[in-house]
């Protein structure tokens, strides 16, 4: 029996989506594109009535903003707002800011589907010298420097992205607070993979299109429950028109040929 509603939704196009560039940690705004798509988002939830007590997004100003367009549409713009680095994209290690498909060119398309896809193996670590390595950067100084990543397999992010989840989103979910959560492509593949209990090998095939609403019916243990019009494996359900969801899906899946 339905319980609760989630609504997760990974934020519209970035800068850096547009170029093709790996993005992970590097914190670039929304681009023209990524702003209407996220206001397309935020009238979708307003049309089906959706409303929310608490937000959780990244540190990361695209998700972050995404959030901010959805709040300002649906009037909410009051109720609290976590910012945590637990929730930010998957960290992309030594590939941060190269061309996904230059990447493709110097090390070949099985490669970078290893790098982008696989579930446990991390891209190449960064140097701690790097101006990319979040020890250099204010906005991490209050993270114990041995919990912030130099590169991070969808493993690595799952398991840091669930301590969140364990210890304070289920808690909030459970006490009947309707919660929304602006994030990242591989951080919302972690979360998908948990909640639908997806595998290793299955969630190779997965991508999170930018700014579309997806919203989960959970029960009481958090399980969810399907829905008619899923696109599988996810048993949650995208707003809008399927057609066009499967078109971005399939665009994310392009950015490297
Ligand atoms: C993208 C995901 O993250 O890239 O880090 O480049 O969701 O913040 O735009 P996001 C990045 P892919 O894993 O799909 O290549």
């Amino acid at each position: 029996e339905m319980k609760y509603t989630l609504v997760l939704v990974r934020h519209g196009e970035s800068t850096w989506n547009d170029e093709n560039r790996f993005t992970g940690w590097y914190d670039c705004p929304l681009s023209e594109s990524g702003l209407k798509e996220a206001q397309a988002g935020a009238e979708l939830l307003k049309n089906e009535g959706f409303t929310f007590d608490v937000a959780y997004t990244s540190t990361l100003k695209r998700a972050i903003k995404t959030l901010w367009i959805i709040l300002e549409e649906n009037n909410l713009m009051y109720i609290p707002i976590i910012n945590t680095w637990r929730l930010n994209e998957r960290h992309y290690g030594a590939l941060q800011g190269l061309n996904k498909q230059q990447t493709v060119d110097k090390h070949g398309k099985e490669q970078v589907l290893v790098w982008r896809r696989s579930y446990d193996i991390p891209p190449p670590a960064l140097d701690e010298s790097s101006e990319y390595y979040p020890g250099n950067d204010a906005m991490y100084a209050n993270v114990p420097k041995d919990e912030l990543p130099k590169t991070e397999s969808l493993k690595l992010t799952e398991d840091r992205f669930l301590v969140e989840w364990n210890e304070n989103l289920v808690p909030l979910i459970k006490s009947g607070k309707k919660v929304i959560i602006a994030a990242h492509g591989n951080t919302l593949r972690a979360l998908v993979k948990h909640l639908d209990g997806i595998s290793s090998d299955e969630i190779t095939g997965l991508n999170i299109p930018t700014g579309v609403p997806l919203v989960y019916e959970l029960d009481e243990d958090m399980k969810p429950i399907a829905q008619d019009d899923a696109i599988a494996p996810l048993t949650g359900k995208y707003l809008g028109d399927l057609e066009k969801v499967r078109e971005r899906i399939g665009a994310v899946a392009a950015q490297t040929k």
